[in-house]
């Protein structure tokens, strides 16, 4: 297995066996489509990585141009739209070396049931105290159809401890089973996909609270979103998206990600930025 390239000393590569998930959170995984609960940082890496997005988000039109993308709606009104941003890795010598944790690569490859894991891009949303924002019900994968086939997973962990009441995920269980829906606007209300589910869908959300340091794992079409937080405390989180090594670009009309180069269709989504985690 491949050494990681870490800038820092906050992620030893320990062996990968140690990560592997049970066989009731892979059966949970494939039931529910997702799982929660999952520890992926120690007291210290969850301090490194906290100050990471905190000096991200302190100065985040200075950091602007080297990231893919902040979303317009939270330049535009950022005391009612969630603070959201992709390409930390980019920045942040901590953010580069926790796309290659293994506590993170390890379960996502075993999720997708492959032996070597691709690194697609990084967020983070970012909620302060009393912020009304909220992120609208989606599926991953109505923002990534230029890249097929839809292989792809997401990891949420938590930087401060979320529940209902800071605007924890919320997930709809079995939504992964109900083909793709349209892609919304960040800045949609929360509920605009209700109108837009399938006949006979059962719409059953659930909560996903989780301890700081602790994360969701989702398949790329299960429904999730998350509301306000009505509280003094923070609700951070990074999300670290990734792919099965042989998805190709299906859109080559425009660079997959800002700053990214072009790629043709057809080509398998590889280069630089988008590295081989594990194996
Ligand atoms: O953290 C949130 O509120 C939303 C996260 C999300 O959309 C994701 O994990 O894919």
């Amino acid at each position: 297995m491949a050494r990681p390239p870490f800038r820092t000393g906050l992620f030893p590569a320990l062996p990968p066996e140690r990560f592997r998930l049970t066989a009731a959170l892979v059966e949970a995984f494939h039931r529910d489509g997702f799982i929660s609960g999952i520890p992926v940082l120690d007291a210290t890496q969850l301090a490194a990585v906290r100050g990471a997005v905190d000096r991200i988000t302190a100065d985040l039109e200075r950091f602007e141009p080297r990231l893919y993308e902040v979303e317009a709606a939270h330049r535009q009104r950022p005391g009612e739209v969630v603070c959201h941003f992709l390409g930390g890795f980019l920045v942040d010598d901590v953010l580069h070396d926790l796309i290659w944790h293994r506590a993170v690569t390890v379960p996502c490859a075993q999720l997708l049931g492959v032996d070597r894991l691709r690194f697609w891009h990084d967020q983070v949303f970012a909620k302060p105290p009393h912020h009304p924002g909220v992120v609208p019900w989606h599926q991953d994968y109505s923002y990534w159809t230029r890249t097929a086939p839809a292989c792809h997973i997401t990891l949420n962990v938590m930087l401060d401890d979320a529940d209902e009441h800071n605007g924890c995920v919320h997930f709809v269980p079995g939504s992964q089973h109900w083909g793709l829906l349209p892609k919304l606007p960040f800045d949609a209300p929360v509920e605009a996909i209700l109108p837009l589910l399938p006949a006979g869908a059962r719409w059953q959300p659930v909560a996903a609270p989780l301890r700081a340091g602790h994360a969701t794992i989702h398949h790329s079409h299960t429904l999730h979103g998350s509301y306000g937080n009505r509280t003094d405390r923070w609700r951070r989180a990074v999300v670290l998206n990734y792919m099965g090594p042989d998805v190709r670009v299906a859109d080559g009309t425009a660079p997959l990600l800002r700053g990214v180069p072009a790629l043709p269709v057809g080509a398998v989504v590889a280069g630089a930025h988008f590295p081989i985690v594990l194996g």
